[in-house]
């Protein structure tokens, strides 16, 4: 089978292992399979910042660090056995922000991103040069090669101003009341070389349980994705357990936008031109979406085999509904 999963960072790389064993495809990188199948991962890029020069992609170097093996896996983002040498000096020069987990180890990933975006690579040739080295067994391809960045509108006392997304959810914790959320640069974006042949090649497209405003919406932003999916079997896992995130504030996001904190709400926004299938936990059974074939199963990515049965879950319901 060949399966596209636009993925966001934590939520998105930890099914993403999930998926790898479910069909079979767990090799160091995809010339090393003989399933047959394949996975390709349209990252979201709107998480994207730069600060000191260097261009960071949080959730690409998530699913590429997680995938490869280089994850710290307690935080869920960063390098295990990570340091914070280059940060202490930076905030020592006075440089800011001093608000964001520079870590040594990751800050060679960015040197090799910003040496080579200097030279004139795209970022598609940037992830696949460092996806030599992690080997994360999927195709990594970032949403677009252009500069699209997440940016949210918030009124906290010194007037109403757009800040950068990480800016909001590192320093303000998701806690400063969002009136917008905006892809800056997505109108004019294209899709990276080989998202889209990807999604035509596909058998189906599924969405991990990422978050579904600044990670998968922020892909689905990108002029053309859309459509592109929406001609495929979609089927979706909900981010939303019993009216909650499982982890993260998804929720704020959400309110940012006007839609409800639930797995129903959710797959409503998304909505039934792109969704065939959706997942919801057995806490939320009886959740019906018109127009999308609901079903409930345990949720928790608890361990490998859970988060393997849900990806199998997945899998099997994009195969019925084809
Ligand atoms: P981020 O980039 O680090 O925010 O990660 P994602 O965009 O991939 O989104 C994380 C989302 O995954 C959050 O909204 C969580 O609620 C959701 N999530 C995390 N762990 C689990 C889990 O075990 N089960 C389910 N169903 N959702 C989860
Ligand atoms: N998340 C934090 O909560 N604090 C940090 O200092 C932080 C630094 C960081 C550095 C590199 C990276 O790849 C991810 C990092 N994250 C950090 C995670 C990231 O901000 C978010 O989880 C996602 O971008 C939100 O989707
Ligand atoms: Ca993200």
């Amino acid at each position: 089978m060949r399966i596209v999963v636009p993925a966001g960072g934590i939520g998105g790389a930890r099914f993403l292992r999930g998926l790898k064993a479910a069909l079979g495809t767990d090799a160091p990188a995809p010339e090393d399979q003989t399933t047959g199948s394949s996975i390709t991962v349209i990252g979201n890029t709107g998480d994207d910042i730069t600060l000191f020069g260097l261009r960071i992609c949080p959730d690409l170097d998530t699913v590429m660090y997680t995938l490869g093996g280089g994850i710290n896996e307690e935080q869920g983002w960063g390098r295990t056995d990570e340091s914070f040498t280059v940060k202490e000096e930076l905030a020592a020069y006075g440089m800011q922000p001093t608000w964001f987990g520079l870590g040594d180890r990751d800050t060679a990933t960015h040197i090799v991103r910003a040496q080579m975006l200097a030279a004139g690579y795209p970022l598609s040739a940037v992830t696949e040069a460092l996806c030599d080295r992690w080997r994360p067994g999927v195709r990594l391809l970032p949403m677009t090669d252009d500069q699209v960045e997440t940016h949210v509108v918030v009124d906290g006392g010194q007037g109403r101003r757009a800040i950068h997304f990480q800016e909001w959810w590192i320093r303000h914790r998701a806690a400063l009341p969002a009136e917008q959320i905006v892809s800056v640069g997505a109108e004019s974006a294209k899709p990276a070389p080989g998202v889209l042949a990807a999604i035509a090649e596909a058998d189906a497209v599924i969405l991990p349980p990422s978050n579904p405003v600044v990670s998968v919406g922020s892909v689905l932003n990108v002029p053309g994705m859309r459509e592109a999916m929406a001609d495929k079997t979609v089927v979706g896992v909900s981010p939303i357990i019993g009216g909650a995130p499982v982890r993260g504030m998804a929720d704020a996001c959400l309110s940012a936008i006007g839609v409800e904190t639930s797995a129903g709400a959710v797959a409503e926004h998304l909505g039934a031109d792109l969704l065939d299938g959706w997942l919801v936990d057995e806490a939320d059974a009886g959740t019906a979406v018109e127009g999308i074939e609901v079903r409930s199963r345990p949720l928790y990515m608890t361990g490998p085999e859970e988060t393997e049965a849900i990806a199998r879950a997945a899998v099997d319901l994009a195969v019925e509904l084809a």
